[in-house]
């Protein structure tokens, strides 16, 4: 079977949908790094419909580590194709990426297009962990990215490095700075990528680069969602019977899409607006929004799903005490630390849930269980701090993280590895002595210390760790 590229885009079928623009004339406007599922997924989307209108929105796609993805989708000149999942799936090649590059194999052609004038955005989809950050959210010095990248500014490996040394070059260049839009599921992902960048000048002594970042370049924060299940064999065997081409990796997602960007964009707001981004003065609220309800909810239906021996964010829906249990999580213990006023927050909940029974959605529960270490905080650890702030409960929202505690238990006991940057970290907590639910609060890493000495937090971990250890079923009555 010949390979999806542009010599071949136009046997695809017409019940699939292509670039309706010309490719040649697309120009390199974005550089992107992490160009995995999500941003495939989404932001490519995104761009993929703005290029009739704007053919200097194509995308370059850069690789911080390997080279899976340059490898698949080079020999398909960056075509690849987007299923979009509902009762019926719609297909679609979508033609954003018109270059990717893996920064360690040839980081001077990176640095080509970081410091073109044609390149006026940067994204970033690295997750949580890509952005070396301590609980408290400042640039993490001691991270071994970090160190090395200090050491050897020039040749970076971290997101903030990287930036850093794109902008200190533009600059040395009589250039503006691009925008950098953060496109990870953290909160205020903005100011935090934007702080990170600054302090990473700082370190490395150079004050007057510090100053210009901070005075002249722009970090919106930006809200993103879409529920993308990983890419399998079932995928691309169903693509390729559609298409009777060869793709290599395409990707599926959910119909619903959303981005939401803070509007420091310019001249062209418009443009992103056209393309069905949402442009607004405060992202925050819908950022929190989206983190602590459809994230914290999918957290948590992972570690005490998984706990109950469900697979899938579908299957742990059709369980009615851990659906009614987190409903009532997100309705009574979180809809009240949302402050936004532009959201129907209990029409939120409602979409949510729905998306979550979604039958043509086959999303694992492992999945969303890699990295808890990274995406507990923002997820249920800083909605459990402002409910205590505010002198409410948080008995439902410490079954997530106990449920977490439990699952890196079984899993070092069983000798499965863990996909998180803490692995090694938690299978030393996990192996050690002592009370189990204080050993885990003790990460510094994970639990902002305020939170772990809270005895209100300690008593309902402990409580739900408890319940769960007899009989998982118990902590869902919390
Ligand atoms: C999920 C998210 O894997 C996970 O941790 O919670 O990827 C989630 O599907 C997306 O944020 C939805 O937009």
């Amino acid at each position: 079977m010949k390979r999806l590229s542009d010599a071949t885009l136009a046997q695809v079928p017409a019940n699939v949908r292509r670039p309706a623009y010309d490719r040649a004339a697309v120009k390199v406007g974005v550089v992107h790094f992490g160009p995995g599922a999500f941003h495939r997924a989404h932001q490519a989307f995104y761009f993929d419909g703005m290029l009739g209108r704007r053919p200097d929105f194509g995308v370059c796609a850069v690789s911080l580590r390997t080279p899976d993805m340059r490898d698949a989708l080079a020999p398909q000149d960056g075509l690849y194709t987007l299923v979009e999942r509902e009762a019926q799936p719609t297909y679609r090649v979508i033609g954003a990426i018109r270059e990717a590059l893996v920064a360690p194999q040839d980081p001077e052609a990176v640095f080509r297009r970081l410091v073109s004038p044609d390149v006026r955005f940067v994204t970033a989809t690295v997750t949580e962990k890509g952005y070396c950050l301590t609980t408290a959210g400042e640039l993490d010095l001691g991270h071994p990215d970090i160190r090395r990248d200090l050491e050897a500014p020039e040749r970076p490996v971290s997101l903030p490095g990287w930036i850093a040394e794109a902008l200190r070059r533009r600059r040395a260049a009589g250039l503006a700075p691009f925008t950098a839009i953060s496109c990870d599921n953290l909160s205020d992902n903005g100011v935090k990528l934007r702080r990170a960048v600054v302090q990473f000048a700082q370190a490395r002594g150079d004050a007057d680069l510090a100053r210009w970042i901070e005075g002249e370049a722009a970090f919106p924060s930006s809200m993103v969602d879409s529920i993308t299940p990983a890419t399998d064999d079932a995928l691309r065997d169903e693509v390729a019977g559609v298409l009777g081409l060869e793709d290599a990796w395409p990707i599926q997602r959910e119909r619903f899409v959303q981005w939401v960007i803070e509007d420091r964009l310019g001249a062209d707001a418009e443009a992103f607006a056209a393309a069905g981004v949402t442009v607004a003065r405060e992202v925050a609220p819908f950022e929190r929004a989206k983190l602590r309800l459809l994230n914290g909810a999918h957290s948590t239906l992972a570690y005490v799903g998984l706990a109950l021996g469900h697979e899938t964010v579908f299957e742990s829906m059709g369980d009615p005490a851990l659906a009614r249990f987190v409903e009532r999580m997100m309705r009574e213990d979180v809809a009240p630390t949302l402050h936004a006023p532009e959201l129907d927050v209990p029409a939120y909940i409602g979409q949510v849930l729905d998306r979550f029974r979604n039958p043509a959605i086959v999303h694992r529960l492992s999945q969303i269980a890699w990295d808890g270490s990274q995406k507990l905080r923002f997820r249920l650890l800083e909605t459990a701090s402002e409910a205590l702030a505010a002198g409410r409960p948080v008995d439902r929202l410490a079954v997530g993280v106990a449920a977490w505690i439990g699952f890196v238990l079984r899993q070092t006991a069983a000798g499965v590895p863990i996909v998180d940057p803490l692995a090694v970290r938690l299978n030393e907590v996990a192996n050690d002595v002592g009370d189990p639910v204080d050993r885990f609060l003790a990460l510094a890493e994970v639990f902002p210390p305020a939170l772990a000495a809270d005895p209100r937090f300690r008593a309902a971990v402990a409580r739900a760790y408890e319940a769960l250890a007899r009989d998982s079923r118990t902590a869902l009555a919390a």
